[in-house]
């Protein structure tokens, strides 16, 4: 394994998730981000001209290898694990872990555990009934450095996925503008 994965997505699953404070987060502008309802690939899109997915790692994960909070949110079930990082102009900015049920990946979902470089996000906001719940958010310390995270619920054709996000030092989390 990659020192970069190792790292990143090591420090994704020990997360300590917890509720956001909306009040003191909402009119923030890394609120805004953390808190996004909709897509993410399309809010980093909006942020360089070119965003680009690297996938490392796909493989299965066994129900009893879940986190307790895991099960509570998609139910006690063998998952797939996507691990990507996404680039907005060959610059890191996002690293993903990904769990899908494989109740979920059914029917019109099987694409799912093909995407390759097809953005999550792309693949699940094309579909009307799309929506993302059970945002929590955490702060991870990876080389000194304090970054942020969330964990969210995505839902299409009401089956559920869990979506961890850390983003890496460059986002534009934490560039704000004027
Ligand atoms: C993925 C995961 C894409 C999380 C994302 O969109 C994301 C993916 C930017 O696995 O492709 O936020």
């Amino acid at each position: 394994m990659s020192d970069f994965k190792q790292l990143h997505i090591q420090a994704l699953v020990e997360a300590n998730w917890e509720t956001p404070d909306w009040q003191r987060l909402e009119p923030t502008w890394e609120g805004n981000w953390l808190l996004e309802r909709h897509s993410m690939t399309e809010r980093l899109k909006a942020h360089c001209d070119t965003l680009t997915v690297d996938v490392l790692g796909l493989h299965e994960i066994e129900r009893g290898a879940l986190s307790e909070s895991e099960r509570a949110l998609l139910g006690d079930e063998t998952c797939m694990v996507r691990e990507v990082v996404l680039s907005g102009d060959d610059t890191a900015w996002l690293c993903a872990r990904t769990l899908v049920p494989m109740s979920t990946l059914t029917e019109q979902e099987k694409d799912i555990a093909e995407l390759g470089a097809v953005p999550l996000g792309h693949r699940v906001f094309n579909q009307a009934n799309a929506r993302r719940d059970a945002i929590e958010v955490a702060h991870l310390t990876i080389d000194g450095a304090v970054l942020l995270a969330r964990r969210s619920r995505l839902w299409v054709n009401e089956k559920p996925m869990l979506v961890s996000e850390l983003f890496l030092p460059h986002a534009p989390i934490y560039q704000e503008e004027g």
